[in-house]
C-alpha cells in the first residue's frame, strides 16, 4: 500500500457509502421508494433482498462513525434518502429522518471526520415514481426542494456536497438497460432521463447556491472502453459507448453541450426545447467527482442503435466480473482535467472492489482487494505528479452492503458484515489503509 506522505499534504482520504444500501430503510419513518418496488418484483433482484435492515447503520451508526475515525479516515461520503426527509417526496416533512442525518453529522463532527453529502443515492419515493419520476421534467424542481429542505437542517455543517450520485446509472441505467428501478427500457424514456437528471442537478445547484451553500459538486461514474479490435465498426461502437457512458454528463455540466453523436441517436426523444436548459445543467460547480472501477471491452453489434455489446476480456476479474484496469482511474483524471472541468478540484469519490469474503478465526483476508487498491492509489498518485487537481479519494465501500440487483452476494467493505448478526469484521484491506494513513 502507499504511505500518507506519498500523497500531498491536505490530501483527502475517505470512505463512501449510500443510504439505501446500508441504514435499513424501514427504520425512523421512511416512506417507500422505487428500490422497495424493483426488489419486490419476482427476477429483478437476487433473492429479491431489499433495503429493509441492510446493515442496521440507522441504529449503529456510532460504532460504524468510530470505524471510520480509527481507520485514520479525514472524511466520510454518505448519502441521505429523499424517502426518508420527505416520505411522499414532496409535502410532509419526516422530523425524525433530518433528525437521524443530524446526529449523523454531529457525530462525525465530533470525531474529527469531514462530512461529505450526496443528496440523490438512487432510492427515489414511490410517490414520485407513480408521477413518472426521472421521466418528469417537474422532477427538477422536486429535487432541488427537497436539497433545501435537507441543507437547511445540516447545509451549516457540511463539507462538501454532491448533488446526484452516478447520473448514468439513474438514466442509462435504469431506463434503457432496465437492471436498477425502475426497471425500464425504453428509448425515450432514456433520453427523458438522461437529460431531466442533469436539469435537477443543475436546478438545485442554482437554488443551493442562493440558499448560500457552497462546495457543490457532481458525481460521475466512468468506464474505460476498449474496442475488441481494430475493425473501423468495433472502434466506433467503443466511441458510442464512451459518449453515452462517459462524455454524455460531462459535457452537458461543462460544455453546456451533448455530443454529436448522442444528440443524432436520441435528439428525437429529448423533452421539447431541451436546448434551453444547457445553461442551467452548465451551472458551475465547485468540484468534480469521478467514480471509477473497470473498462469493457466493446464490439459492434448488428441491431438498433446502440448496435453494440460488451465482450469478455482477459483481464484478472472482481467478484462483480469486472476487469481490474487502473489504468482507466488515470485516463479518466487526465481526461476530466484536460477536456472537460479545466483546474477544477477532482476527487475520486468511489473506487473499490468486490470480493468473495469470508471470516475466518475472526479475520477477513482480503489481500486481492489491498492489491486492487494499491494500484488505483498508484494511479491517483501518478495523475497528481502530472499536475492533475486531485484533492481526495473515498474507496467503495465502509461496509459490505446491499449492491442493488445483485442483493447481498457481492461483498465491496473494508469491513465485513454478518448479514445474520449484523456484526462487523474489520478486512485486511482496512487495517492495510489504516497502516497507510498512519504512515
Ligand atoms: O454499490 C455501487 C454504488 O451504489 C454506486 N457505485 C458503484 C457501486 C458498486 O457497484
Amino acid at each position: 500500500m502507499f504511505k500518507r506522505s506519498d500523497f500531498p499534504d491536505g490530501f483527502q482520504f475517505g470512505a463512501s457509502t449510500a443510504a439505501y444500501q446500508i441504514e435499513g430503510h424501514s427504520f425512523g419513518g421512511a416512506g417507500p421508494t422505487h428500490w422497495d418496488d424493483f426488489a419486490a418484483t419476482p427476477g429483478n433482484v437476487v433473492r429479491a433482498e431489499n433495503g429493509a435492515i441492510a446493515c442496521d447503520h440507522y441504529h449503529r451508526w456510532e460504532a460504524d462513525l468510530d470505524l471510520i475515525r480509527d481507520a485514520g479516515f479525514d472524511a466520510y461520503r454518505f448519502s441521505a434518502s429523499w424517502a426518508r426527509v420527505l416520505p411522499e417526496g414532496r409535502g410532509t416533512v419526516n422530523e425524525e429522518g433530518l433528525d437521524f442525518y443530524e446526529r449523523l453529522v454531529d457525530g462525525m463532527l465530533e470525531r474529527g471526520i469531514k462530512p461529505m453529502i450526496t443528496l440523490y443515492h438512487w432510492e427515489l419515493p414511490s410517490a414520485l415514481a407513480d408521477l413518472g419520476g426521472w421521466r418528469n421534467r417537474d422532477i427538477a424542481g422536486w429535487f432541488a426542494d427537497y436539497a433545501e429542505i435537507l441543507m437547511g437542517r445540516l447545509g451549516d455543517r457540511i463539507w462538501k456536497t454532491a448533488t446526484i450520485n452516478e447520473l448514468w446509472c439513474v438514466s442509462f441505467l435504469s431506463h434503457f438497460l432496465g437492471q436498477h428501478a425502475p426497471g425500464v427500457r425504453d428509448i425515450r424514456a432514456t433520453a427523458r432521463a438522461m437529460h431531466h437528471v442533469l436539469l435537477a442537478h443543475g436546478t438545485a445547484t442554482q437554488a443551493l447556491r442562493a440558499a448560500g451553500v457552497g462546495e457543490i459538486g457532481a458525481v460521475c461514474n466512468f468506464t474505460y472502453a476498449e474496442p475488441a479490435s481494430d475493425r473501423p465498426e468495433d472502434v466506433d461502437a467503443a466511441a458510442t459507448f464512451d459518449d453515452y457512458y462517459n462524455n454524455f454528463f460531462i459535457s452537458g455540466l461543462f460544455r453546456k453541450e451533448y455530443p454529436a453523436r448522442i444528440v443524432e441517436a436520441l435528439g428525437r426523444y429529448f423533452p421539447d426545447g431541451w436546448q434551453d436548459d444547457m445553461e442551467l445543467i452548465g451551472a458551475p460547480v465547485d468540484w468534480l467527482g469521478v467514480n471509477y472501477y473497470t473498462r469493457e471491452i466493446i464490439a459492434a453489434e448488428p441491431g438498433p442503435w446502440p448496435a453494440l455489446k460488451s465482450v469478455e476480456g482477459p483481464l484478472p476479474k472482481t467478484q462483480m466480473g469486472w476487469e481490474i484496469y487502473p489504468e482507466g482511474l488515470l485516463h479518466f483524471l487526465r481526461r476530466c482535467d484536460a477536456e472537460f472541468s479545466h483546474g477544477l478540484p477532482l476527487n475520486v469519490t468511489e473506487n473499490g472492489m468486490a470480493n468473495a469474503d469470508v471470516v475466518v478465526a475472526g479475520a477477513v483476508d482480503d489481500r486481492a482487494r489491498v492489491d486492487y487498491l494499491a494500484r488505483h492509489f498508484d494511479a491517483a498518485r501518478q495523475a497528481i505528479a502530472e499536475g492533475v487537481p486531485l484533492e481526495g479519494y473515498f474507496v467503495w465501500s465502509l461496509l459490505d452492503n446491499y449492491e442493488w440487483s445483485f442483493g447481498y452476494e457481492k461483498r465491496f467493505g473494508l469491513v465485513h458484515v454478518d448479514f445474520e448478526t449484523l456484526e462487523r469484521t474489520p478486512k485486511a484491506s482496512y487495517h492495510a489503509l489504516k497502516a497507510a494513513l498512519a504512515s
